[in-house]
């Protein structure tokens, strides 16, 4: 049924969209940029009417947003939920061919900047097709800054396993605005920001390696290391690091802003999967925040590649070993401050762990053991655990394909000895899930109504696309007393992790503002120029560099035709004078391999050699106008004397 007001907001959002068209065609006749900013006013659907139920109707908008990480594909996407809907990838680790991501100079200095000098000078040397950039990554873990024990809305992070590095995503804009690599360490695996205040981002350097890694040892894993790092949300440099026992694995915060930890497997320090694997135990390694810090600021910590090192192997004051049986995964820490679920992997159990005991063994007072309260057996392979904030965990078991839920105060009953079962229901899902997620599940507002489970095989799921299959996401309604599966998700490689976050906490920009960080050089050097970038219908030739400044409105950019000569580095600098929400141009050059996003408001820029003499075109390739195909120009490329 249709309440007035959702009538009155759909035929204000059609009307709206109709209008941008005219308003375009008359903007691009007169070269006056339309002037309509002000956004739609649709509402997401309210609680009550999503309850039990994830479809969302056409025109309705989502009660969540899902921030999804993409594994090998290196980027960030962004889904509705709960319909599960795509809306818009970030590429962040990866090149991207629509946005121009890896091309652009704007996102060539965010890739470029927060390599180590040794990387970039590998790059200069052996990268020349990627600009000096890497162009992979293996982003498995995004998860937003924190205030006060919930999601603030100002940034995603994302690290990335193949190449050692931290990215950060601005919320305000949707795309990547800084990326660290982590020296000392190597492959950065499990990442969470710090639930008190975002602060640190703490990362798991999960391999271990000879540090530094220069060629010594190399026959010797006795003396290879892993390298857990703190990295500063703000600065985005890394505060400190910790050398640990074990092959950091997963981790986790607490509430309190005073420990994190992390789960680690292989204690054995071996190199082959026979080693990794030999011994029952391996344990959770806890760091003491306060004693690090300390550490750090009296200098009794070891300065390597300009980062201070303490070391927290066994028997140091900053760390405590808590032994958790075999390879242990996923750690989760409960909505409620207290408990933080360690998922056994090749154990059956979870050990759950009450962080409140951390303060006395830290002190000497007991044994790291006395921390874990409860060990439900749960199936086999769990994994990752998510939670409703109603005293409910929910496990994800590979081997077994289930979803299990399970009352935490049941499984610390039994752990004491008494008769109860804390398995309230296990559930079918397609097939062997990695992480599961629940909407606002890692804040202290888990709202309990949904769970997706990131299904890694979808085998008989779909149609057949043949030997590469995708994966599938589950989305499964926990807001009644079952667990209820509603919906299949198909995604293409390989979402790890997810979180779910309310709108009205993300809240991103319609346009972009002219003073934008993001393009801030590509402005100044214009001013250097003595170009204006609204309005700019300028070639600038100094030597052999061309810079070209044009501003596109729909549908026309402001040059019809530009001359350089073979061999001249040309940039070119396109500011997008449309203000009307919606209206993104592009700027392709063609058989220059030159492609890039101009939306509202934004400046994009690119560098490459016109080394090829003849009429190249560049178009918009973004469909924006009833005359987009007609919106292009010319590239006149004068021969090299002979
Ligand atoms: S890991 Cu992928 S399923 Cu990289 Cu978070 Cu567990
Ligand atoms: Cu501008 Cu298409």
């Amino acid at each position: 049924m249709m309440t007035d007001e959702k009538r009155k907001e759909g035929v204000t959002r059609r009307e709206f969209l109709g209008g941008s068209t005219k308003l375009a065609t008359m903007a691009g006749l007169t070269g006056v940029a339309g002037g309509l900013g002000a956004g739609w006013a649709l509402q997401p659907r309210t609680a009550q009417a999503a309850e039990g139920s994830a479809s969302v109707a056409p025109g309705q908008l989502d009660d969540y947003y899902g921030f999804y990480s993409s594994g090998q594909t290196g980027e960030v996407r962004v889904y509705g939920i709960p319909s599960m809907r795509e809306l818009v990838r970030i590429p962040v680790f990866n090149r991207c061919s629509a946005t121009g991501w890896g091309s652009t100079n704007e996102s060539l200095k965010v890739l470029r900047d927060g390599l180590t000098e040794d990387t970039k000078a590998y790059l200069d040397a052996h990268g020349e097709s990627r600009k000096g950039v890497w162009l992979n990554g293996d982003a498995h873990h995004p998860h937003m800054s924190f205030t006060d024990g919930t999601y603030d809305g100002r940034y995603v992070f994302i690290q990335d396993k193949a190449n050692r590095r931290m990215a950060r995503i601005r919320c305000d804009v949707m795309k990547c605005d800084k990326i660290t690599e982590i020296p000392n360490a190597t492959a950065m695996h499990g990442m969470r920001p710090q639930k008190s205040k975002t602060g640190y981002v703490f990362v798991n350097g999960e391999h271990r390696i000879p540090v530094p890694n220069d060629g010594r040892d190399l026959d010797d894993p006795s003396k290879y290391h892993a390298i857990f790092s703190a990295v500063d949300g703000d600065t985005m440099e890394v505060a400190w690091q910790v050398i640990v026992d074990g092959n950091l694995d997963n981790n986790d915060s607490d509430y309190q802003g005073k420990y994190t930890f992390s789960t680690c497997y292989n204690s054995e320090g071996g190199t082959t999967l026979e080693e990794m694997t030999a011994q029952e135990q391996d344990w959770v390694v806890v760091f003491n925040i306060a004693r690090i810090e300390e550490a750090v600021s009296n200098g009794d910590a070891e300065m390597m590649e300009g980062v201070p090192v303490v070391d927290g192997r066994h028997g140091s004051p900053y760390t405590v070993y808590i032994p958790i049986s075999k390879s242990p995964h996923g750690i989760n820490t409960a909505p409620d401050g207290k408990y933080v679920a360690i998922n056994g992997k090749l154990s059956p159990t979870v050990s759950l762990m009450d962080v409140t005991k951390l303060d006395a063994i830290f002190e000497g007072n007991g044994e790291p053991r006395d921390a874990i309260v409860a060990e439900p057996e749960l199936g086999l392979g769990p994994l990752h655990t998510a939670f409703d904030g109603r005293g409910n965990a929910y496990t994800t078991v590979f081997i077994d394909s289930q979803i299990v839920k399970w009352d935490m105060e049941k499984a610390i009953q039994a752990f004491n000895g008494e008769d109860v079962d804390p398995i309230a229901q296990k559930l079918d899902v397609h097939y062997q899930p990695g992480h599961n997620h629940t909407s606002m599940g890692e804040t202290k507002e888990a709202d309990g109504r949904w769970l997706v489970s990131l299904n890694k095989f979808s085998k008989d799921r779909f149609l057949n696309v043949g030997p590469l299959k995708p994966e599938n996401d589950q989305l499964i309604d926990i807001s009644g007393d079952e667990m209820k599966l509603v919906h299949d998700g198909p995604t293409f490689s390989e979402p790890h992790d997810i979180i779910i976050v309310r709108p009205d906490i993300v809240n991103p920009s319609r346009t972009w503002t002219r003073d934008d960080p993001m393009f801030a050089d590509t402005v100044k050097m214009a001013e250097a120029d003595g170009v204006n970038l609204m309005g700019a219908n300028t070639v600038v030739r100094d030597g052999n560099k061309v810079r070209v400044y044009m501003f596109s409105i729909a549908p026309k950019f402001s040059m019809n035709e530009f001359r350089v000569k073979q061999g001249d580095e040309v940039t070119v600098v396109v500011t997008n004078m449309d203000s009307i929400e919606d209206l993104s141009h592009g700027f392709t050059m063609e058989n220059y391999g030159v492609a890039m996003e101009v939306s509202p408001q934004q400046t994009s820029s690119i560098t490459f050699v016109a080394d090829r003499p003849g009429v190249y075109w560049y178009y918009c390739q973004w469909f924006c106008h009833a005359l987009h195909m007609e919106m292009r120009g010319r590239m006149l490329v004068e021969p090299k004397e002979a």
